[in-house]
């Protein structure tokens, strides 16, 4: 058989995986020439495109000199770290990228960790050299300092480093000198990181990850631990708890380049895909068939946030949307539970409610965002994070926040993160900016970023991780602002927002459609008020002195979904529909919210 590498790219979020990942692709040739792929071969999904992120990490294989190496390219946003820590377990190595300029960052500590915990060696890429102001030597340094903090051994502790810039497509053991091509990081792959151990025996594999096609439903995704399978093949299905269900293989895949490639048996090492298991879940074993014996269990992520989902009853619902009743984002929840590992889904207090289980505002946002481009309208409720009793305590996730930010913004965004319950843990000066580390409540991270954006000029670089269950810290302000909410369906006026735009920002702009209840700003001060926007001018035949069509109004603040999603209040809606994004009250008569608000 031909020598075999199985490795994982790892990384904080934009450090340059995919990057140096579709360099590798196009090094070993796997297109034809006339074949051109564009940029991002590997963030093949329309969302990951438009964002610039991986969200689902993903098997591709190459070629090198007669080598063949499985490679996994990862997702960095801290939301998907439970799926990297579970793909390292097909891995025997890890390429660790680290940003040139940027350094070590939180989750370039949480997946090395990981990493070296599962005993698997490092190779670290100090990628994008080509930044100005950068540093390479000294973050090798820190990549070294950080790996003894992590307790890696002499042998991890003895890793190769190559630099380059994934993006101008070289890699080189010097970082003073380019080369033409990132060949010096497959040759560092092949040189270091080991060969997977081959085991003799009855099969088995460790279902790692799984892929969903609306063909054949789930396969399953992992490495032949030990063993051969072959297609047709009868195997014990090893279950969590214990139990053991017979299945057959029906169909078995291998990766080649880009695709994957049917094959009649797939041996010891090789990581591969399978077609025909019913019933699986991650961290089953398939075994022999008639002597099972599995594999310990992997741990699967469990949510930490939710949010409400439900049907859009706005006024103006069905608008936009093909998909718009209970049963229809029931049955696109259940498809989502087939493949989403880390999502839960509960019945919430009437058939129209959905409590939606995640990772983080991100993991649940790309659900929706997904949805509304396949033709749903929905309305979701603000994120809430998921309270533990331990011991008796009610307790509630905390995260560790690393801020780093211009130094003559420190001071006010220290005093932001205390109000929010963030403790500080340590204050570091590097060249003319601050680096702030504090412990918070997950509650208190939600509409963070936006804030100390705008309070620093998009300055501050901000990461967070989640760090454990601690008990409660107590209440936090909400956002103070109150909203500016429209009084009546119809359309708005340039002349009456301009009229309001001493009472607050809009989110609207002139001759857009609103409806009454709908939140179209934030008023400068505290508490919601109800502002009238469809009132035209007093039409009058005395043509006034003023200035009609010179209105000058303030451009919108558009908010993305997740911003969206972070900003609502607990008595507001985000509605969302495949062309648009509003904000609402859920009770849309001012009358009925009084009520409530006297309960
Ligand atoms: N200057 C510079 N930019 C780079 C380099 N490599 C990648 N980038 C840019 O960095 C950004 C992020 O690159 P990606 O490859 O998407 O990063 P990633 O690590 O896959 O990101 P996630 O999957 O979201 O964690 C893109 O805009 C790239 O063009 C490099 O060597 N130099
Ligand atoms: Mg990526």
């Amino acid at each position: 058989m031909k020598e075999l590498r199985n490795i994982a790219i790892i990384a904080h979020v934009d450090h340059g995986k995919t990057t140096l990942v579709d360099k590798m692709i196009m090094h070993c040739n796997v297109f034809r020439k006339n074949e051109n792929p564009g940029d991002l071969i590997m963030d093949n999904n329309d969302l990951e495109r438009e964002r610039g992120i991986t969200i689902l990490s993903k098997n591709v294989a190459v070629e090198y000199k007669g080598v063949k190496i499985n490679i996994i390219d990862t997702p960095g946003h801290s939301d998907f770290g439970g799926e990297v820590e579970r793909v390292l377990n097909m891995c025997d190595g890890v390429l660790l990228l680290v940003d040139a300029f940027e350094g070590t960052m939180p989750q370039t500590r949480f997946v090395l960790q990981k990493a070296l915990g599962m005993g698997l060696k490092p190779v670290v890429v100090v990628n994008k050299v080509d930044k100005e102001n950068c540093t390479p030597d000294l973050v090798q340094e820190q990549v070294f300092d950080l790996m003894c903090n992590l307790d890696a051994t002499e042998e991890q502790l003895d890793f190769p480093t190559i630099y380059g810039s994934a993006k101008n497509n070289w890699m080189s053991t010097d970082w003073e000198k380019p080369t033409t091509d990132i060949s010096a990081a497959l040759d560092a792959i092949i040189d270091f990181i080991p060969a997977p151990n081959v085991i003799e025996g009855t099969p088995q594999l460790r279902i790692t990850s799984l892929d969903y096609s609306s063909y054949v439903g789930r396969i399953c995704i992992g490495k032949v631990h030990r063993g051969t399978l072959t297609e047709n093949m009868n195997i014990s299905l090893s279950k969590r708890d214990g139990s053991i269900v017979k299945s057959k293989i029906k169909e078995l895949y291998v990766y080649e380049g880009l695709k994957r490639v049917r094959v009649e048996s797939v041996k010891s090492g090789d990581i591969c895909a399978i077609v025909g298991v019913d019933g699986f879940e991650i961290g089953d074993t398939i075994c022999d068939f008639e002597n099972p014996e599995p594999l310990s269990v992997i741990k699967i992520d469990e949510p930490t946030m939710s949010m409400l989902f439900t049907i859009n009853d706005s006024p103006f619902f069905g608008k936009e949307g093909k998909f718009v009743t209970s049963r229809h984002i029931k049955e696109r929840l259940d498809l989502e539970l087939e493949k989403n590992l880390a999502l839960r889904v509960k019945q919430g207090d009437s058939t129209e409610k959905f409590m939606v289980y995640g990772r983080g505002v991100l993991h649940l946002s790309v659900l929706i965002e997904t949805m509304r481009r396949e033709g749903y309208e929905l309305q979701v409720g603000q994120p809430q994070v998921l309270y533990k009793t331990i011991d008796g305590a009610r307790c509630e996730p905390i995260e560790t926040l690393y801020i780093d930010l211009p130094d003559e913004c420190a001071g006010k965004a220290i005093e932001y993160v205390t109000k929010r319950k963030g403790e500080m843990e340590s204050m570091e000066q590097k060249g003319d900016r601050t680096n702030l580390v504090f412990s918070i409540p997950s509650r208190g991270i939600i509409g963070l970023r936006n804030n100390l954006l705008t309070a620093t000029a998009g300055e501050a670089v901000i990461s967070h991780i989640f760090k454990g269950y601690e008990p409660y810290k107590g209440e936090i302000e909400g956002r103070i602002n109150g909203s500016l909410i429209a009084m009546e369906n119809g359309t708005s006026f340039a002349y009456s927002i301009d009229k309001l735009q001493d009472r607050g920002k809009f989110f609207i702009t002139p001759g857009e459609e609103v409806y009454q209840g709908q939140v179209i700003g934030e008023n400068s001060r505290q508490g919601d008020i109800v502002i009238n926007v469809t009132k035209a001018k007093k039409q009058s035949n005395v043509r006034s002195s003023g200035n009609d069509e010179k209105v000058r109004i303030v451009p919108p603040i558009v908010f993305s979904l997740e911003e969206a999603l972070e900003y609502i209040q607990q008595d507001e809606y985000v509605e969302v529909t495949p062309e648009s994004m509003r904000i609402r009250k859920i009770l849309l008569n001012e009358t009925d919210r009084k009520r409530s608000n006297m309960k």
